[in-house]
Formats: C-alpha cells, sequence, structure tokens
C-alpha cells in the first residue's frame, strides 16, 4: 500500500512558520525510493532541528548504507520547530520525513541517532506527533520498531522504555548481518530479526530483558 504524503496539509502551514525552508527536502543527494518496491523502510531521526542535524555525519552515513542497499529504502527526519510543532498538532498533522514527506509510524524501522544527551526529550516529542506509543511496551506490530545510536546511545539507562533496541559502535553495518535481512518480512519478524541481530552489541545487562520484550 503506498503511503501518502502529508505536504498537501504541511505546505499552507509554511508562510506561517519560521525557517520553512527547513521541512520541504529536496536537496541534492537526497534519495525518494518506491515505497511498494522496498521490502523495508527505515526513518532515520536526528533529535534536534534539521540546520544541525542535516550535517551530521552519523545520519549521512546511514542514510547511505542503507539507500545503497536493493530493496531498502531510508529517509529522514528531524525535530521540528516549536511553532510548526503548535501547529501540526492543531491539524492533526504527524510526524514527517523530509525526503517524500512520508508519516514516521509508517515505517518498519525508526532509528534514533543520540550524538548528546540534549536530544532525549527530542525523542519523546517526535514520538508523540507520530502518534507512536512512548513506551516501548505500548507498542505493536503496527507500529515501527525504535533503534538507537550514536554517541550518547552508550548508557541507555534514560530512555530504556522507549526504544526497542539500541547499537554501540559504528554503524557500517548497524545490525549484523545487514540492515536489510534485519528487518525484512512482517513487523512481527522485524521485531524478532532486530532483536537476534542486535543482540550481540555491547550493553549494560541490567537493559537487556526490558529492551528484548517489546
Ligand atoms: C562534529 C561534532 C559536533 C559538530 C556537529 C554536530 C552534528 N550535528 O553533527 C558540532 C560542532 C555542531 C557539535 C555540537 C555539539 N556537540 Co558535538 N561532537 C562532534 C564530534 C567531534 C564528532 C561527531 C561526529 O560527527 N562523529 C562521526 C559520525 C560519523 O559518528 P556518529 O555520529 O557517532 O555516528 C556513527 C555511529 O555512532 C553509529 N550511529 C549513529 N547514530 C546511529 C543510529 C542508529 C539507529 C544506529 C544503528 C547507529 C548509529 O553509526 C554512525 C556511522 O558509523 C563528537 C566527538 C567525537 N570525537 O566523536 C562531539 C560530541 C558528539 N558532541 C558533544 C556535545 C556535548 C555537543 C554539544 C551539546 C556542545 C554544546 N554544548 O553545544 C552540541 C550539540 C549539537 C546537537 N544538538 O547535536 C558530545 C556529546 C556528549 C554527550 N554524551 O551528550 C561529544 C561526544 C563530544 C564530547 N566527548 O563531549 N558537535
Amino acid at each position: 500500500m503506498p503511503v501518502e504524503s502529508v505536504f498537501p496539509q504541511l505546505e499552507p502551514l509554511l508562510p506561517l512558520v519560521r525557517k520553512p525552508v527547513q521541512y520541504v527536502g529536496g536537496e541534492v543527494n537526497s534519495t525518494v525510493k518506491a515505497w511498494d518496491e522496498a521490502d523495508v523502510r527505515w526513518a532515520l531521526f536526528y533529535p534536534d532541528a534539521y540546520e544541525v542535524g542535516q550535517p551530521n555525519q552519523g545520519i549521512a552515513i546511514l542514510y547511505e548504507v542503507l539507500n545503497e542497499q536493493p530493496g531498502v529504502l531510508a529517509e529522514r527526519t528531524y525535530s521540528v520547530w516549536p511553532d510548526l510543532e503548535k501547529l501540526m498538532r492543531a491539524r492533526g498533522i504527524p510526524q514527517f520525513t523530509v525526503d517524500a514527506h512520508r508519516p514516521v509510524s509508517a515505517f518498519d524501522v525508526l532509528g534514533v541517532s543520540f550524538s548528546t544527551e540534549l536530544g532525549y526529550t527530542n525523542l519523546l516529542t517526535a514520538l508523540d506527533l507520530a502518534g507512536v506509543p512512548l513506551i516501548a511496551a505500548d507498542r505493536t506490530t503496527a507500529h515501527p520498531i525504535v533503534l538507537a545510536g550514536g554517541h550518547a546511545a552508550f548508557n541507555p539507562e534514560p530512555w530504556r522504555t522507549s526504544l526497542t533496541r539500541w547499537s554501540s559502535g559504528t554503524a557500517r553495518k548497524p545490525c549484523s548481518p545487514s540492515p536489510a535481512s534485519s528487518v525484512s518480512g512482517s513487523r512481527a519478524a522485524a521485531r524478532a530479526g532486530a532483536t537476534a541481530s542486535c543482540s550481540s552489541s555491547p550493553r549494560p545487562a541490567a537493559s537487556t530483558s526490558r529492551s528484548s520484550t517489546t
């Protein structure tokens, strides 16, 4: 099933907010793939404003590595500024990707890059805007897997109830054997796959059982 762009609802709001160009997408080398031709779809989230997150090297690498693979689609999403957040809430517009303006909740995986601890609360706002339950245990297979990596993901304690999985280390292969095979098929299979494939990542033992329950 194709997923509809939210851009028709978003566009009339752009003259009402500061720095509207940050929500438009279409940069050089941005990638938009056909939704129905992908086996697995990643929304990559940098939990800060576009102007901070767009140049982030970690997201750029993940975006390229994922999109290079046949059958894998990856788009980017960023925190919206409070002025747009207010309008989105009033009009029921969900958290969207800047590449094809698809709703984040439609993706199989929400990959969050925590460069700094400042991003933790922005993840909660984005999940709420996306209509994805904040607590991982409240999510179902209808929701994306929420997976975090990056510098500030080494200690998962502050957000362990919100994340499905996390990854430490670099992400030439975020979860072995590959991002595509980890999350192909149904979301239920995706959850199982992501759990198994990431389980070798070093992480605090106390959080292991919690992260694998959802
Ligand atoms: C460049 C840099 C900046 C730049 C660019 C930031 C940006 N938006 O990209 C600037 C100067 C703007 C900056 C600003 C700040 N920075 Co800075 N920055 C760095 C620095 C030097 C390099 C980061 C980098 O680009 N690494 C290279 C990329 C390729 O690696 P990566 O992001 O880790 O991503 C890889 C993996 O982690 C993994 N991965 C990442 N995300 C994900 C997600 C998933 C799902 C998966 C599977 C894998 C995965 O795969 C990626 C590819 O291999 C690091 C220190 C360092 N030496 O690494 C500090 C560092 C990240 N910054 C830090 C801080 C504190 C800040 C500021 C808060 C400073 C301030 N007081 O304003 C701000 C915050 C900006 C923000 N809101 O993001 C701290 C974070 C500490 C913490 N625990 O919170 C660090 C670690 C420095 C330090 N040791 O203190 N920073």
